[in-house]
C-alpha cells in the first residue's frame, strides 16, 4: 500500500542521487548553513562545488541539502546552489523550525541537526561537514546549546566534521556528546580536534584509523537498534592549520564583540565565523575550506565501506 502524497514528506531527490540510492552507490550528504552562514559569497559556492567534486573523485556521490519553496532538496542542481548562495537570508533550519518552514513554503539552509534529519529520510548514512555547533561558552548562564548535539543522540547517521570550534566551551561539549551516548570518535589520533586546530588538547572517547572502523561501527549501531549517529572528528591537514596560539585571541576578540553587541541565540555562530575570518584575514576563510574538502574525502571513504558492506 503507498501513503497518499499528504502523508509523505516533501523530498525531492536529484536523479544523480536517487539513482546511486537505488543501487546501493555510495552517497555523502552535505549542509547548507556553511553556505548561506558559514562563508561569504562568492566563495561559499566555489567551495560548495569543490566539495561536491572532491566527493566525486572519491567515488561517492554528493547530496547538499536545503529547503526551497517548501520542498526539501536533497542534491542540488548546479543553478539551485548559486541561488542558494546569493540568499544570505534564508532561514536558518535545525530541528525546531524545519516543519514550519516547510508548511509555509518558505527557503531555508538546513545546520547540521536538519541535515541529518533530510539525510535521514532519504536513506543516506554519511555527512560530511565543517564543524558541528556546541556548548557555547557561557552556557551555564545563557543556556545556549547546539541542537546539533540532541541530533547526533537521535538520528542515524554518520557525520564527519573537523571537531568544534573553539568559539564553543569544548570540554563542556564533549561532555553533553558523553551525557547523550554519542560515540565521539578521533580519526587516527588520539586527541579531539579543534577545527582550525589539529588538537584541543582534550583527548577523544574513541580513536579509530580507518573509514573501514567507522562502516563498521556505523553498521553495528544499526544491528543493536540504537538510535542515533556518530561524531567523526577529523583533524585538518597539517598544512592548513592554524595553531591555537594564532587564532585564540582572535576568537577572544570575536566572542568580546558579540558580548558587547548583545549578539544570541542563532546569530551567534555566524557572527563569529564572519568577524573571524574579517581579523585573519581570510586565513581562516582558507583553512574552513581545507577542512571541508578534507572532511568530504574521508565521508566518502566510510560512504564507499559501507555501501560495499551491504552488497
Ligand atoms: N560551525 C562551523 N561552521 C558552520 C556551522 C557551525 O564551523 O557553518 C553551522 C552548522 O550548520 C551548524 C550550525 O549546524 O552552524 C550550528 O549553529 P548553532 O550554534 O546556532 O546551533
Amino acid at each position: 500500500m503507498t501513503l497518499p502524497l499528504a502523508l509523505l514528506p516533501p523530498l525531492t531527490i536529484l536523479p544523480e542521487v536517487a539513482d546511486a540510492l537505488a543501487t546501493g552507490r555510495a552517497v555523502v550528504a552535505l549542509e547548507s548553513t556553511i553556505i548561506t552562514h558559514g562563508m561569504p559569497f562568492p566563495q561559499n559556492v566555489a567551495a560548495a562545488r569543490a566539495v561536491e567534486a572532491e566527493i566525486r573523485a572519491n567515488g561517492a556521490v554528493p547530496a547538499t541539502i536545503a529547503v526551497v519553496g517548501g520542498q526539501i532538496l536533497v542534491g542540488l542542481s548546479a543553478d539551485q546552489l548559486d541561488d542558494l548562495g546569493r540568499t544570505p537570508d534564508a532561514m536558518k533550519l535545525s530541528r525546531a523550525d524545519l516543519a514550519a518552514c516547510l508548511a509555509q513554503g518558505r527557503t531555508g539552509a538546513t545546520t547540521v541537526a536538519a541535515t541529518m534529519i533530510c539525510a535521514r529520510l532519504a536513506g543516506i548514512d554519511v555527512f560530511a561537514t565543517g564543524g558541528i555547533g556546541g556548548v557555547h561558552r557561557g552556557a551555564e548562564t545563557s543556556f545556549d546549546i547546539s541542537a546539533d548535539l540532541r541530533e547526533l543522540a537521535h538520528t542515524a547517521v554518520t557525520v564527519i566534521a573537523a571537531g568544534a570550534k573553539a568559539i564553543l566551551d569544548l570540554p563542556k561539549t564533549l561532555e553533553v556528546l558523553e551525557t547523550l551516548g554519542v560515540p565521539v570518535i578521533a580519526y587516527s589520533q588520539d586527541d579531539f580536534p579543534a577545527f582550525w586546530a589539529r588538537s584541543s588538547g582534550l583527548p577523544a572517547p574513541l580513536r579509530m584509523d580507518t573509514a573501514g572502523q567507522i562502516a563498521a561501527a556505523h553498521l553495528m549501531r544499526a544491528r543493536l537498534g540504537l538510535p542515533g549517529g556518530q561524531l567523526v572528528a577529523n583533524p585538518i591537514p597539517a598544512a592548513s592549520e592554524i595553531p591555537l596560539s594564532v587564532i585564540g585571541p582572535v576568537i577572544e576578540q570575536a566572542l568580546a564583540e558579540a558580548a558587547a553587541q548583545g549578539i544570541a541565540a542563532k546569530q551567534v555562530t555566524p557572527f563569529l565565523l564572519d568577524r573571524i575570518f574579517a581579523l585573519t584575514e581570510g586565513r581562516s576563510l582558507a583553512a574552513n575550506i581545507d577542512l571541508v574538502l578534507n572532511n568530504a574525502r574521508l565521508g566518502a571513504a566510510i560512504a564507499r565501506e559501507i555501501a560495499s558492506a551491504r552488497q
